[in-house]
């Protein structure tokens, strides 16, 4: 599904390609309300041919230390930015060495197909060493009521930025009032595993 998934995506892109006569522009940022309120969302991933808007997660781009991020098993934030300071102008990034994890702060989606785009470098060894990405269903207490997987990331030592990572929420109907709130977790997978991410967007809304 996941594939279909990104299929769609795709075909959405050559449209909204032709749409723009073809040409790259700036992300256009708008603030659209909705049943999850008001909430600023951009084309952050235009650069790399995705025209779907996404918001920034609570200091997704991890300027304020990891503000609202839950951390374990070592993840700190460090120096060094994404090099196209997609965010903004920034210093610093997520470290995530074997072993360790770090979940966002909720975040409202209004979709049963929320997706997680981010950039991330490959600090171990490149061929073993992944990145797991869940979606983490929360009640109201913001307690987990549902783990799910939102995509398996590998990639090279250098700052890329990542496929969109599709949660299939739909197969659970969990929408109450039309938004449900959800978190994303990190987790290196493999031997000697490590690595660096910055600047986690979520698409809340597939439009
Ligand atoms: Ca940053």
């Amino acid at each position: 599904m996941a594939t279909r998934g990104f299929r769609g995506r795709i075909a959405v892109l050559v449209v909204t390609l032709a749409a723009f006569g073809g040409g790259a522009g700036s992300a256009d940022a708008q603030l659209l309300g909705g049943a999850c309120g008001d909430r600023d969302l951009s084309r952050p991933f235009l650069r790399w041919l995705d025209p779907m808007q996404y918001a920034l997660v609570g200091d997704g781009g991890f300027e304020a230390g990891a503000r609202g991020w839950k951390l374990a098993g070592g993840a700190k934030v460090v120096s060094g930015n994404e090099p196209w300071k997609t965010s903004g102008p920034g210093s610093r990034s997520l470290y995530l060495p074997g072993g360790s994890s770090a979940t966002t702060p909720p975040v409202c989606v209004e979709t049963l197909d929320p997706t997680v785009r981010y950039f991330a470098r490959n600090r171990g060894i490149v061929a073993l060493s992944s990145l797991r990405v869940d979606a983490l269903l929360l009640d109201s207490s913001g307690r987990v009521v549902l783990t799910l997987p939102a995509g398996v990331h590998t990639g090279l030592g250098s700052w890329h930025p990542s496929l969109p990572g599709l949660a299939l929420l739909n197969l659970t109907g969990v929408l109450s009032g039309g938004k449900a709130n959800v978190a994303f977790r990190f987790r290196p997978i493999g031997l000697g595993a490590k690595w660096q991410i910055d600047d986690v967007y979520v698409d809340p809304l597939k439009m």
